[in-house]
C-alpha cells in the first residue's frame, strides 16, 4: 500500500500541470462567446442571447427573456444583424431588417430545429406565466466561427406565435416578430 503512494502522487501531479497549463485543449480563435441584448419593439431591452462556440465545432445558445407572453414562441436565427423595423407595402413591420431565416444551404423550407431546413430554425422559447423564458441548448448547425453557418453579424428574433416547425402556415404560423437582438457584442470577459 504505501509503496503505492509515490505513484498516486506523481499521477495527481501530472494532472494539476496539464489543467494548469491550459496547453492540451485546441483553441479556438477569441474570442469565442457573443451576446446580444434583446429588445422589444419599443426598444427596450427586455433580455440577452449567449453564443458559445464549442470546441468540437456549434454554438451553446443561452436565451433569457422577460415581459413576453407566457407561451410558446417560435424564435429564429434571421439573416442581417439588424433589429430595425422596415416599411413593407406602407406598413411598418417589427425587426423586419433582420431580414428572413438564416439558411445557408439554401433549402428554401422551414422545418425546426431538427429538420433539414433553415439552419436558423431554433427550438421554441417557452415562456412562464411571469413573462419569463430562459432556455439553453446546444446546436450543431451554427458556429461563431468564420464560415457558411456563422451567426456572428446577424440576429436571433422572438416570435408572437408558437411553431408548427413546418411551412404551412408560413414560418410555421409564428406569426409577428415580438423581440429581438443583434449578434454582434463581444462579451466581457
Ligand atoms: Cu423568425
Amino acid at each position: 500500500m504505501t509503496k503505492r503512494m509515490p505513484a498516486v502522487c506523481v499521477a495527481l501531479a501530472c494532472a494539476l500541470f496539464v489543467a494548469g497549463s491550459g496547453g492540451m485543449r485546441p483553441a479556438l480563435a477569441a474570442p469565442s462567446t457573443f451576446q446580444a441584448d434583446i429588445v422589444n419593439p419599443a426598444g427596450k431591452v427586455i433580455g440577452q442571447a449567449t453564443f458559445i462556440g464549442v470546441d468540437k465545432g456549434g454554438v451553446q445558445v443561452t436565451v433569457d427573456v422577460t415581459t413576453l407572453t407566457p407561451g410558446m414562441h417560435g424564435m429564429h436565427i434571421h439573416e442581417f444583424g439588424s433589429c430595425n423595423p422596415m416599411i413593407d407595402a406602407g406598413k411598418k413591420v417589427d425587426f423586419g431588417a433582420a431580414g428572413g431565416h438564416f439558411d445557408p444551404q439554401g433549402t428554401g423550407h422551414h422545418l425546426g430545429p431538427e429538420g433539414a431546413g433553415h439552419a436558423g430554425d431554433l427550438p421554441m422559447l417557452n415562456v412562464g406565466l411571469s413573462g419569463h423564458g430562459r432556455e439553453t441548448f446546444y446546436d450543431d448547425r451554427l458556429s461563431v466561427v468564420p464560415g457558411p453557418t456563422n451567426i456572428v453579424g446577424r440576429s436571433i428574433v422572438i416570435h408572437a406565435n408558437a411553431d408548427n416547425y413546418t411551412d404551412t402556415p408560413p414560418n410555421g404560423g409564428s406569426g409577428a416578430r415580438v423581440a429581438c437582438g443583434e449578434i454582434d457584442a463581444p462579451k466581457a470577459q
